[in-house]
């Protein structure tokens, strides 16, 4: 086959489209030729931390918006790979949320048994992609910071993995320039311990906020506010964390709210989300959404409708997330290995609306996960992905729901069983709020990390 596939991005969806092709030509297929192009120096993507912020070591827009002591936010057993298990990484199976240095392990052991790192030419940013409407070929234009050079290459299809939690999306409000304290977003967030001992202000109600603020209160921030525009998220928080409606506007040291109320803050995190940003395409390629289950334009939630040559992949708002990957990996590699054919332009896009419709009449977290767990297993049943348990993930998603519901700060010292070998996980050693240190070794315990270091 020779063909030409660029994958942009070797974060987790990227590495699924890599796996997915090797996969297929270790069972004998002729697979076309890959090139993976990722503008930072290592894979893993946002799951590769970074201590910086703003521009990165190129002058390149940082992509990590991770931050230090990131705990898995959901069970591990929510997204275990269906081809590659925690017990097979670690040797035995391992507690259900993993610090982001234990899930960056887990990514990377996959990636590495299946030898695909020689596809991806790291610190080359795509800069730019036109598609030559005679020649039906791509021509994807990079600039290699490894030599300082930009050159381009033609390509027969392009999957776009590039990530959507990476732009901030940064809402003004009234006295913002006048406040004197820190204002960030939770993209340039990077360590709970600055904010000890400060009264800090949190704006946003969703994973960020709920995250960061949990952080904050862990390391010993003095109190926490977070406002919502919507809904209130609704936990039971901790004596010093109040919710409250929306931020109306501050000065120098207050926060005002849309109930009347106000308070002293010495720094606010906008938690407010990201945009989909795709600076590198023109607009005939480029997916406009928000952040949501069933973005429109994409047939399968994967074929750009406009020109079929063109893959996103993990675009969606994410309750399941690697596996997911996966499922949408081993479909696109399917379509461009000829073994899945596409229905015409009209079709693809009436089917895209129908997803669309079933998306808009979701009401409650359960009915999302398990929409998108129907999602992923519409998929699979479609390819050779081995097919798994969705049932048992949602359930195992309910049950995370209700122990966040019970107790948002001990609900990471629960357990569940793996959907994929049915091991029960232990539970961690330490509870989550007391577990200062995310490190592996301490996650794993000293002497397993050392040998598999040696080893
Ligand atoms: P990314 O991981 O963002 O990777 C995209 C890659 O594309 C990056 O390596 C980037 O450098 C590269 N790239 C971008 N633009 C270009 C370009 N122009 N040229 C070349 N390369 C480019 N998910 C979970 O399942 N559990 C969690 O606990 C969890 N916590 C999260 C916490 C935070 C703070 C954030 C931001 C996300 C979290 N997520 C979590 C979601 C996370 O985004 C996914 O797990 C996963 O990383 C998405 O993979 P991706 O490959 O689609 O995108
Ligand atoms: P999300 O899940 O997209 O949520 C963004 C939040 O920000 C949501 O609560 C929004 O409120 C809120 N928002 C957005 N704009 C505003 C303004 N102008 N004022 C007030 N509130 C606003 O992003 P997250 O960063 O939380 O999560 C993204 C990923 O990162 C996630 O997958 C995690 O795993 C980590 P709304 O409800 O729309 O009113």
């Amino acid at each position: 086959m020779n063909k030409r596939v660029a994958i942009i991005g070797a974060g987790p969806s990227g590495l699924a489209q890599l796996r997915a092709f090797q996969s297929a030509q270790a069972k004998g297929a002729d697979i076309p030729e890959l090139v993976c192009f990722e503008k930072q120096s290592d894979w893993g993507g946002m799951w590769n931390y970074t201590w910086r912020t703003g521009l990165d070591e190129n002058g390149e827009p940082v992509h990590g918006s991770m931050y230090r002591y990131l705990w898995s936010n959901g069970p591990k057993e929510c997204l275990e790979f269906a081809d590659y298990t925690f017990e097979e990484h670690f040797g035995k199976q391992i507690a259900s949320y993993p610090p982001r240095e234990v899930l960056f392990d887990y990514i990377k052991g996959r990636v590495e048994k299946a030898d695909v790192r020689k596809y991806i030419r790291f610190n080359t940013p795509v800069r730019h992609i036109t598609f030559d409407a005679d020649t039906k070929m791509f021509t994807v234009e990079v600039q290699d910071h490894n030599t300082g050079n930009s050159y381009s290459e033609e390509f027969d299809y392009v999957v776009c993995a590039s990530g959507h939690f990476s732009t901030p999306k940064v809402p003004e409000f009234p006295g913002f320039r006048q406040f004197g304290g820190r204002i960030l977003h939770a993209h340039d967030f990077r360590d709970a311990l600055e904010f000890k001992d400060k009264d800090i202000l949190i704006v946003g109600a969703s994973y960020s906020a709920e995250d960061i603020g949990s952080q904050c209160y862990k390391y010993g921030a003095r109190s926490i506010t977070s406002c919502y525009r919507t809904a209130p998220m609704g936990f039971k928080w901790p004596e010093n964390w109040e919710e409250k409606p929306n931020l109306t506007h501050v000065d120098v040291e207050n926060a005002y709210f849309a109930d009347g109320s106000s308070k002293k803050i010495d720094a606010i995190i906008l938690c407010t989300g990201y945009l989909h940003h795709f600076p590198f395409l023109d607009d005939e390629l480029a997916l406009k959404t928000d952040n949501r289950l069933w973005p429109l334009d994409l047939y399968k939630g994967v074929v750009w409708e406009d020109n079929p040559q063109f893959f996103y992949v993990g675009m969606q708002d994410q309750w399941y997330s690697f596996n997911m990957f996966d499922a949408q990996a081993w479909f696109v590699r399917d379509i461009i290995l000829g073994r899945i054919p596409l229905p015409s332009k009209e079709e693809m896009t009436a089917d895209s609306l129908k997803w669309r419709e079933e998306e808009l009449a979701l009401e409650t977290a359960k009915e999302m996960y398990e929409y998108q767990g129907a999602y992923i297993l519409h998929l699979i049943e479609q390819t050779d992905y081995p097919t798994f348990d969705i049932d048992g993930v949602n359930r195992t998603f309910l049950e995370w729901k209700n122990h966040k519901k019970e107790n948002i700060m001990t609900f990471r010292d629960h357990s569940y069983a793996s959907l994929m070998t049915g091991t029960m996980a232990p539970p961690h050693h330490t509870p989550w709020l007391d577990a200062l240190d995310d490190s592996m070794e301490a996650y794993l315990g000293d002497a397993e990390t050392k040998a598999k270091k040696a080893s």
